[in-house]
């Protein structure tokens, strides 16, 4: 049969009966990509894969945990759903809110969302409404309002989120055949990293994988509650989607961080737009900034002499995941501002044959 999306794919992992509507884009089977050059980069015997999310129906991973949320929430006959986001929450809630045949409602931070991601929640018909605060002031309120009125809450605090999303480490041993060594992932309201986690752990238990991978998360240094121990009450960072100072699933993400004896870390914007433009240009793999700091932090690592002890040979490489999260077209205006502007030239072929070298 054709491909049906990650419940259908899942099934008997999740959290569905007969009675639960399946309402899918066809989400999730996203690729897994060996890498060319970034692997050797970092060592022989060193096989860096990356798992593009970007390619999710809304551009994002937040497709695999709203297939779920929206088909549970339509089960029980909701009428609405709502949630606080830095923007692909939105656009995917949006969407499959369509697909559902619900009201949807989002709240953003003003002024902080991505292009694309705001078009896409006003394309789809979602009643936009900018906060004049931070993404954690949208998720307050947003908490306070499923508490009170007959609306679901469908950010990752919704534990079917959670349940949707770890399909992607089903996806990943699936390909392997196993789990890799390393995951590396970003981390905002750190619901992915929690997502991740279960989902290996689930695949040991089953017996479908023989080990588990470290987590490795990275948050946006003026935006790293986490690692500082401490909330960030202005967070501040280029990524916008990881611009979060309060992460719901905090205490989770540090549990998938010390039980799988992992780490989470920071990395600056310039090291995220490092590898924002190394992925675009080395690796043909265009990736919107927030995305790219599980890249940067493979990066950051490896420049601290983390892989020097590792002994890796050709029938046991060292496997390491780098998440990529959501597609660069979300945010153009970042792209644009990374890279000189074209050059503007008369319609003269003389001047044009010129510029390109011949
Ligand atoms: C591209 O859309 O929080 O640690 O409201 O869009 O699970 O939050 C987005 C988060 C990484 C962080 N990469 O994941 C939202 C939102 C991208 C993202 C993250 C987000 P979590």
């Amino acid at each position: 049969m054709n491909y049906q999306g990650v419940i259908n794919r899942y099934k008997k992992y999740l959290p569905v009966t007969e009675a639960t509507p399946i309402i899918t884009l066809l989400e999730g089977d996203t690729p897994l990509i060996l890498t060319k050059k970034l692997g050797p980069k970092i060592g022989e015997g060193i096989e860096v894969y990356l798992k593009y999310e970007g390619l999710n129906p809304t551009g994002s991973f937040k497709d695999r945990g709203m297939t779920l949320a929206v088909s549970k929430a339509k089960e029980k006959g909701a009428k609405a759903v709502i949630c606080a986001s830095t923007g692909n929450t939105s656009a995917s809630a949006a969407a499959y809110a369509v697909c559902a045949g619900m009201k949807c409602v989002v709240l953003i931070p003003k002024g902080s969302i991505a292009l694309g991601k705001l078009a896409q929640a006003l394309i789809h018909g979602a009643q936009v409404v900018a906060i004049d605060g931070n993404f954690d002031d949208c998720l307050t309120l947003v908490r306070e309002i499923t508490d009170k009125y007959p609306i679901e809450l469908v950010n990752s605090l919704n534990p079917y989120r959670i349940e949707g999303q770890k399909t992607a480490s089903f996806e990943i041993c699936d390909t392997l055949g196993d789990a890799p060594e390393y995951h590396f992932i970003p981390v905002g309201n750190a619901g992915n990293i929690t997502a991740y986690w279960q989902g290996y752990k689930e695949y040991k238990d089953m017996g479908k994988i023989t080990k588990l991978p470290k987590m490795c998360g990275f948050q946006a240094e003026g935006a790293a509650p986490i690692v500082r121990k401490k909330i960030v009450k202005d967070p501040q960072t280029i990524a916008t989607a990881i611009k979060i100072g309060n992460p719901a699933s905090w205490k989770r993400a540090e549990a998938a961080r010390d039980e799988s004896t992992g780490l989470i870390d920071l990395v600056s914007d310039d090291e995220i737009i490092a590898a924002y433009k190394y992925l675009a240009a080395e690796e043909g793999i265009f990736v919107e900034p927030a995305s790219a700091a599980s890249v940067a932090g493979l990066l950051k690592l490896n420049k601290q002499g983390f892989f020097k002890n590792a002994k890796p040979n050709t029938q046991n490489p060292i496997r390491i995941i780098c998440v990529l999260t959501g597609h660069g077209l979300k945010d153009p205006d970042r792209a644009i501002a990374s890279i000189a502007e074209p050059q503007v030239l008369p319609k003269d072929l003389k001047a044009v044959v010129k510029e390109i070298g011949f």
